[in-house]
């Protein structure tokens, strides 16, 4: 393996591999969710967090890759276990924002350590992923929102609400 010196501060890039760890645990997280749809027969629900899981994929691909450009090494850690309140419906959607919220926490974190330090070119890199949190918490509550007006207590709405899940 080639040699590497480290370019940015030390503390960034625990921080950054901190988040490239909290990304797949997202993902593993919306796996889950993907499992429990399934095995209600929502397909459209499991479909729209299984497209989630992929995303959040993407996103430790993006810090790795910013690391790697950055000549810093990747140190992947150990994944928590998912632990899905699995039992319903609406339950599992909200605690999918609550993941949302805390992943936007971690970013804020990262962005305000980037700018004590003037990082300039990770403040940059970072703005994609606030941008794409912002996104990610309006689709999390527009999903809880739209279950608990239409499909709550009410079965054909529910079964419609899984057709356009399913078209992600
Ligand atoms: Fe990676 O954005 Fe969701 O968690």
């Amino acid at each position: 393996m080639k040699e590497v010196s480290p370019v940015l501060n030390k503390k960034l890039i625990d921080l950054i591999n901190l988040q490239i760890n909290k990304e797949l645990e997202s993902a593993y997280i919306y796996l889950d969710f993907t499992n429990y749809f399934t095995e209600r027969g929502l397909n459209g629900f499991a479909h729209w967090y299984k497209v989630q899981a992929e995303e959040e994929i993407e996103h430790a691909e993006k810090f790795m890759a910013f690391l790697h450009d950055e000549n810093d090494k990747v140190r992947l850690m150990a994944i928590d276990k998912a632990e899905c309140p699995c039992t319903d419906d609406l339950e599992v959607l909200k605690s999918g924002l609550k993941n949302e919220m805390y992943i936007t926490e971690l970013i804020n974190d990262l962005y305000g350590e980037a700018e004590k330090m003037n990082d300039y070119r990770t403040l940059r890199f970072l703005d994609w992923f606030i941008n794409e949190q912002a996104e990610e918490e309006k689709n999390a509550n527009e999903l809880i929102s739209r279950y608990e007006l239409f499909a709550k207590d009410c079965s054909a709405g529910l079964y419609q609400l899984d057709k356009e899940l399913g078209e992600r």
